[in-house]
């Protein structure tokens, strides 16, 4: 398993779930200072940072890029993959791809988390599904592209009506075929939607590709109520290899968080 720790650029996003914000290379260092193996990025497109400056502090601090989000497409640009809209489902295809690529040159994957949207109005539950599973597959296919699977997060109630469990999820990838889609399991969601989150880490395995490692109360592990022990011990079980990425808040501050994240990954996978 990998340590991954978050960088927001995206000031829309400002509140959310993210360790450190606005300066990249700030981000890259401190990264660097407290251990991590890579870090996860939210930019605003994928022509809003050079590809370069990524590679060079990647190459500066010896850390591997982990992932890059998708979420500005939504708080930023108000792009949903099943908006009722024809264009601005079309928009945020385009979007994505954009980051794919950005993401896959530096080796990493891109993830859809909120650009997935939700059913509502005009939109039935099973048209909505429908355009998610035939973006997914577009987008698989796109990351296959270079070699890299593309990530779908389940969201937890308050964030989508599409897909809120793990196992859930993964029931309808794999009942519509859809290749080259790995799911990112995050800790803060499954604390509200799961019965067990050992036990759907456990159900989801072949298809887990990538984890939010953040407590009850989306601070660092360590900090709020969630019984890690379990989830770790199945994590190990299951021979997950993947990034464990702190999508947390920067409370008391960014460098405690991750401090503190740092302390979580040493104490159970090291
Ligand atoms: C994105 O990874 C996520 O978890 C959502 O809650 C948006 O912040
Ligand atoms: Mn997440």
């Amino acid at each position: 398993m990998k340590s991954a720790v978050t960088i927001s650029l995206v000031p829309e996003a400002r509140g959310g779930p993210f360790v450190y914000w606005d300066d990249l290379a700030a981000g890259f260092a401190a990264a660097a200072r407290h251990g991590f193996d890579a870090v996860e990025i939210f930019i605003p497109s994928s022509n809003a940072v050079p590809l370069s400056t990524v590679q060079e502090l990647m190459e500066k601090h010896s850390l591997k890029l982990a992932a890059v989000g998708t979420g500005a497409g939504w708080v930023k640009h108000k792009l949903r993959l099943t908006d009722s809209d024809p264009a601005v489902r079309q928009r945020g295809r385009e979007f994505i791809f954009g980051i794919i690529n950005f993401a896959g040159i530096l080796g990493a994957p891109a993830i859809l988390g909120s650009m997935q949207g939700r059913w509502e109005g005009s939109v039935s539950r099973e048209q909505a599904l429908d355009w998610l599973a035939e973006e997914l597959t577009v987008l698989g296919e796109r990351a296959s592209g270079h070699g890299i699977p593309f990530l779908y997060e389940p969201l937890n109630r308050y964030e989508t009506n599409l897909f809120n469990r793990a196992a859930d999820a993964a029931k309808f990838l794999e009942d519509r075929g859809i290749k080259n889609v790995k799911l990112l399991c995050d800790l803060f969601h499954m604390n509200l939607e799961e019965a067990s989150i050992a036990g759907a880490l456990h159900a989801v395995a072949p298809q887990l590709g990538h984890v939010h490692w953040a407590d009850s109360n989306r601070h660092a592990v360590g900090f709020g109520h969630t019984d890690i022990a379990p989830i770790a011990a199945v994590l190990k079980e299951i021979g997950y290899t993947g990034y464990i990425s702190a999508e947390v808040l920067p409370l008391p501050d960014s460098s405690d968080a991750a401090k503190q994240t740092m302390e979580s990954f040493r104490r159970w996978f090291r």
